[in-house]
């Protein structure tokens, strides 16, 4: 295991400047209480009162002071990613191939190491909503470069809902809970969405996302992320390229099943903050690469889709992926308001060697981000606030404003000056002075939409067509559980039909699951749904005559090999179960990186065979919905005193019927059977006295066993 990080251990040499930075406004707590002015405080149990039993005294002030503050410590939440966590890191590109393309010096100086701060986010929920809610997740990354900070603010879906900014707020107003009443929170599943999205053929594309299973995703470090909209990448001559942003995780894309989210949302609604947060602490620090899809103006001409529309991305088919840098996050933040709350996130945020699009979805979003946090964190000094300070020198002659925390000294406030001898002066292009793209433009002011955003349909079956039958199940399953919350029946019908125009299949399982169409027996079960969906194919339009990619399926394309990183196993036990068995599994597992924990009857440790076992979880406290796999270790006591527990048979049975790898020693055999979980090596579950350990782990990295017999969920 390595070394946790704290802030006295030597860190990464490019950590430390922004360590530092945030150092310097780290208050650690001193030997002695006092007030917000310093003044040392006697008695901190007891207000001032006018007798033992009388009234307390306004002279009061600590009694005030503390009360007053207590008053405002909440600001407005985000309006829309209000539930987010962070991790610092660093962020270094590979080499310098990139300086054909692009000057800025993040991307092409290999001898780098640019802090990031990074805050994953829930899009629709509270500050207080559950982290497993089916929605987009945001994936925002600010670096502190030597320039200044460059914001990419992105998602972990590479289309958008909407084409144009002026609809932002109506999607938005869609999805919250419904203003009259406040329900529902973090959910899609309901009326309102589904009334603008019916309305909005342009949502279907991300509706297709939303709905499969990258809405629910299995951890932060298991998703991919975009930059969604086209950006520009402009070199050192002043050349222009267009460029999408990929962030890919080094273990993987993986996803919850829905059972489990909703499961997890009650048991552990901070599943995970909480694996971030945990991971970072144990050393298992989260990694993605940086990925670019660089072409031209002139390629992008020709592509049958419009690259600034942003409900469309690039196949990868058909411009791949470069890697080109690696991200790792390796520190916790110290102080959760300080850092994930106060932090400002702004897509105008830019390097030289970077510029926007044109993308109209772009253009709104350049003004609202520096608009919203003039009301959350309440005044335009916000950028001096120690998480969003640049590394870079800050210079200029704006001056006041509430909270001002810099000190500028001097008569002079103004630009030109003699008096302050002309400083802080312009900084010309070659040295580092900001140019925008020279973008030649010509037009007419018009409210319209271009001709070349109208298709809404064609990337909507590119992604349908590039899913796996399992995926394809997942999604006609989440749509049919959604639409089956919409209590208008004149909504869910436009629904079916536009789920009918991406593919008929699609529709019409749907459709008869909502009642809307009669089928010849029963309704399919998932793995008859699977079979059915296997050849449901559309004709592709608007994706440059990409009929499937395989990049936008989890199952048929990852972003890293088979891997069992981070991937969390119980060893369920209780008193008699054998430690060298224990050991035997926790060494296999270790030794690829995978995490194990005991999950006993109590907590303290357990009177093994061959010696005691601590225990890192009980049953009580712990589903098996927080871990990827389930191993009954040896020791008869022990299992016998399981198979008495409904605890315990749920857990393996629950594993089970979420897909996960199930293991057990001969001993555990008949409470197997008991959970009624059939012995089957190709459906992953594994008996112990036929196959190794090692075998286990690889079962394990497999993720999933979907081609176990009848409906894995509910559980
Ligand atoms: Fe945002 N978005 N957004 N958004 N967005 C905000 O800014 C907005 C969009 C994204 O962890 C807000 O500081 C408009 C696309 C992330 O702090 C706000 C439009 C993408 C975060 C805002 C969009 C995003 C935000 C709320 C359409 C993916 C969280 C608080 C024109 C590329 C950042 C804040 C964090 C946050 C506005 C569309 C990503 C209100 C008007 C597309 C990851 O300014």
């Amino acid at each position: 295991m390595k070394a946790k990080q704290s802030q006295d251990k030597p860190q990464p040499s490019g950590e430390a400047p922004k360590q530092h930075d945030l150092a310097r406004a780290t208050s650690p707590a001193g030997e002695h209480l006092t007030d917000n002015l310093g003044h040392a405080i006697s008695d901190d149990q007891n207000s001032l009162k006018g007798g033992v039993r009388g009234p307390s005294l306004l002279e009061d002030f600590l009694l005030r002071e503390k009360i007053s503050h207590f008053d405002h410590e909440r600001i407005p939440e985000r309006v829309v990613h209000a539930r987010g966590a962070g991790a610092h890191g660093v962020f270094k590109v590979y080499d310098d191939s990139l300086s054909e393309v692009t000057a800025a010096r993040v991307l092409t100086d290999p001898s780098r190491e640019t802090p990031v701060f990074v805050r994953f986010s829930t899009v629709a929920g509270s500050r207080g909503s559950a982290d497993t809610a089916r929605d987009v997740r945001g994936f925002a990354v600010k670096f502190y470069t030597q320039e200044g900070n460059w914001d990419l603010v992105g998602n972990n879906i590479p289309p958008f809902f909407i084409q144009d900014a002026i609809k932002f707020p109506d999607l938005i107003h869609s999805v919250k809970p419904e203003p009259h009443r406040e329900i529902p929170q973090a959910a899609s599943a309901h009326d309102t969405f589904y009334d603008f999205v019916s309305l909005t053929p342009e949502t279907l594309h991300m509706l297709m996302w939303v709905m499969s299973d990258r809405a629910i995703p299995r951890s932060f470090a298991n998703m991919e992320g975009f930059g969604v909209h086209t950006f520009r990448l402009v070199n050192a001559e002043g050349r222009s390229h267009f460029v999408k942003f990929h962030w890919k995780p080094l273990s993987g894309i993986h996803s919850l099943v829905w059972d489990e989210a909703l499961e997890l949302a009650g048991r552990d609604p901070d599943v995970h903050r909480r694996a971030l947060w945990d991971d970072i602490e144990r050393g298992d620090f989260p990694e993605w690469e940086l990925g670019v899809q660089v072409f031209t103006e002139e390629q992008a001409a020709e592509f049958d889709f419009d690259v600034l529309d942003a409900t469309k991305l690039v196949p990868e088919a058909l411009v791949p992926v470069r890697r080109v840098g690696k991200m790792t996050l390796n520190r916790n933040p110290d102080n959760y308001f300080a850092e994930t709350e106060q932090v400002a996130f702004m897509p105008t945020n830019l390097v030289p060697g970077l510029d926007f699009s044109d993308d109209p979805l772009l253009q709104g979003r350049l003004f609202s981000y520096l608009d919203t946090q003039l009301s959350r964190l309440g005044s335009p000094n916000w950028p001096e606030l120690p998480i969003n300070r640049p590394l870079a020198r800050v210079s200029n002659h704006q001056r006041d404003g509430h909270m001002r925390y810099t000190i500028n000294p001097g008569r002079v406030a103004y630009e030109p000056n003699s008096l302050g001898g002309g400083r802080p002066a312009e900084v010309s292009p070659q040295r580092g002075g900001f140019v925008s793209y020279p973008e030649p433009l010509s037009g007419v002011k018009i409210r319209q939409r271009a001709e070349s955003f109208a298709d809404h349909y064609g990337q909507a079956k590119l992604f349908w067509n590039s899913m796996s039958p399992v995926e394809k199940m997942h999604i006609v399953r989440a749509q049919q559980f959604e639409l089956g919350k919409v209590e208008t029946r004149d909504i869910r019908l436009k629904m079916i039909e536009h789920l009918r125009g991406i593919n008929p299949v699609l529709g019409d399982q749907v459709a008869a699951g909502l009642g809307e169409m009669k089928l010849n027996g029963p309704l399919p079960t998932d793995a008859e749904l699977m079979k059915l969906l296997e050849g449901a194919v559309s004709e592709t339009t608007a994706a440059g005559g990409v009929q499937k990619d395989e990049a936008l399926s989890m199952v048929d394309h990852n972003t890293a090999p088979p891997s069992v990183r981070g991937r969390k196993v119980a060893l369920l036990a209780a008193d008699g179960v054998s430690a060298e068995d224990v050991g035997r599994m926790r060494t296999a597992l270790e030794a690829q990186g995978a995490l194990a924990e005991v999950v006993g009857t109590h907590l303290g440790s357990l009177q093994g065979q061959g010696g005691e076992v601590m225990v890192d979880k009980t049953l009580l406290t712990t589903p098996s919905v927080i871990y990827d796999a389930v191993y009954l270790p040896g020791g008869s006591a022990s299992l016998k005193a399981l198979g008495q527990l409904g605890d315990a048979l749920r857990f393996v049975a629950q594993a089970y019927k979420h897909g996960k790898a199930v293991g057990s020693s001969p001993d555990g055999l008949a409470l197997l059977k008991q959970a009624g979980v059939a012995v089957s090596a190709e459906q992953g579950v594994l008996d112990l006295s036929k196959q190794s350990a090692d075998d286990f782990v690889e079962a394990l990295a497999q993720h999933r066993f979907w081609n176990r017999s009848g409906d894995l969920v509910p559980a």
